[in-house]
This record gives C-alpha cells, structure tokens and sequence, in this order.
C-alpha cells in the first residue's frame, strides 16, 4: 500500500498538466513579447499528399489557440510572421488563397477576440497588398482600438533590411528638412522610425519547422532577443510547444539573471 502511494505521487509530480505548467510559468517572469515565424505549413500538407493551401489553413486554426494561451499567460505582445516580402514569388494560387486567409480568420474569430479583450495590429507594406485583405484587416484595427489586453501584431508583407532603408531614408529626409538633428539620431530614436515603433523589442523568438535562421525578420529589433527553434511544424504546434518555449526562455533568465 505504502508503495503504491509512494508510485503514485512520482507520476504525479513528474507529469504536470498543462494547467499545472501555466500556473508556474505565471509565477516567474513572462516574456513580453513573442514573435513567431510559423514555418512547415506546405511541408505538413505534403506529408499528407495535401495541396500547400491546406497547410495553411491548418496553420491559421494554430494561430487562433497560439493566441488564447499567449493571452491567458499574461504575453502583452504576439507578432506572427504571416507573409515576408519574398513570399510573393510563390505560386499564383498560393498568394491568392494566402490573402484571403486575414479575412477567413477575422471572420470566423473577430467576435471571439473582441470578448477576449485582444487588440489587432499589423506590420509591412500595406500598399501591396490586395484591397479586400487591408479592407477587412483595417476593419479589426479599428474594432479592436480600445481593447487593452494582448496585441496580436501580424507582419504581413514584412521584410526587415526594407524596413531598415525605408527608416534610414525617413531620417535623412527629416535632417534635410531639419525636423532631426544629426546630434539626436541615437539607437532610440532611430527605432522609432521602423514600422515597430509603437513595440518594445521581442523577448521570445519562436521558429518551427526546423529551420535555424531569422530570414529577413525583425533584424534590429531581435539584438537581444531569446531564440527558441523546433523541429514541430507549424500545424502541429500546440499548447505544450508554447509553454516548453516559455520555459526554456524562464530557465535561461534563471541561469543568466543574477549578475
Ligand atoms: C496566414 C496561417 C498561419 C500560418 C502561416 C501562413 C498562413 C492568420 C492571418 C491573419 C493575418 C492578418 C490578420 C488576421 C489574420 C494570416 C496570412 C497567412 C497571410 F489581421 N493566419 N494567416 N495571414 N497563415
């Protein structure tokens, strides 16, 4: 008898639940900003002799569950890579289908986001992109302006080297001008001429899908971020996966945080 409770409180204490899991990691410090590059969606599909198209799609319903759980545990920011400036050379019937998906997700999740509280935002090219996708994703900016609680930033047409001429740009134009002085531009005046200048830096980045590099995504801003890679692609990526990123990224701050 003795033995058996002994057997029974080691299995309890070395499998947590996942609501075990976020109640620690709410203990501790969580990060404030994720960023994810949601990559192995076409590899999925093809693994399922799918066309990339489902892929997709199943990786938006990820999005969705990525989003409760990053706002249950208190992460202020999630940015998801959705589109880069390079995927536009992908198959004709791939970008169309991609660019309709911020509608297909904001109209089957709108409502749900508005009662949770999540404010919607977007960075990248706006001008490129079809006008039904900045149609309906506007739309979600404005019903969501008041919300306070996660920001669910997309990079949609991002790119970051673009983003980084563009400010460079900007700022000449502003010291010929003379709205800047050479003597002001400094590492923080300079962020806030990129498109992420309403954010603080990410703290977390998350890349699925095996890949090991930021492919032209947030190069400034990631100077000091925390990388977090898997080999799980995107559509299989679940609650567990975000809470073992989160964890890892808590265990390094445990490691690094006292000096
Ligand atoms: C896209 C699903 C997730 C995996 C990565 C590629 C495919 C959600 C959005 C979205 C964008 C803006 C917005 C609301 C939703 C989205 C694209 C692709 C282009 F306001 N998922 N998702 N946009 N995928």
């Amino acid at each position: 008898m003795l033995n058996r409770i002994k057997l029974w409180k080691n299995q309890n204490t070395t499998s947590s639940t996942l609501r075990e899991r976020i109640e620690e990691i709410k203990k501790l410090r969580v990060p404030e900003h994720v960023a994810i590059i949601m990559d192995g969606n076409g590899r999925w599909a093809k693994k399922r002799a799918l066309p990339r198209i489902a892929g997709h799609h199943e990786g938006m319903k990820v999005v969705r569950k990525t989003t409760k759980l990053a706002n249950e545990l208190g992460i202020k920011t999630l940015t998801l890579y959705a589109f880069s400036t390079e995927n536009w050379k992908r198959p004709k019937n791939e970008v169309d289908y991609l660019m309709k998906l911020p509608e297909e997700f904001l109209g089957s999740f709108l409502p749900e986001l508005i009662e949770e509280n999540v404010q919607v935002k977007m960075i990248g090219y706006k001008e490129q992109l079809p006008l039904h996708t900045m149609n309906a994703i506007g739309r979600a900016m404005e019903d969501t302006k008041n919300n306070d609680g996660l920001v669910l930033n997309f990079a949609l047409n991002y790119g970051s080297r673009a983003e980084i001429l563009d400010a460079v740009k900007k700022v000449i134009k502003d010291c010929n001008s003379g709205i800047m002085e050479e003597e002001h531009l400094n590492e923080e005046t300079f962020a806030s001429y990129l498109m992420t200048s309403d954010f603080k830096d990410p703290d977390l980045l998350i890349r699925t899908s095996g890949e090991i590099r930021l492919s032209n995504f947030m190069l400034w801003q990631m100077a000091y971020t925390e990388f977090w890679f898997t080999d799980v692609l995107w559509p299989d990526f679940n609650d567990g996966h975000l809470l073992e990123a989160i964890e890892a990224f808590q265990g390094r701050q445990r490691r690094f945080g006292g000096v």
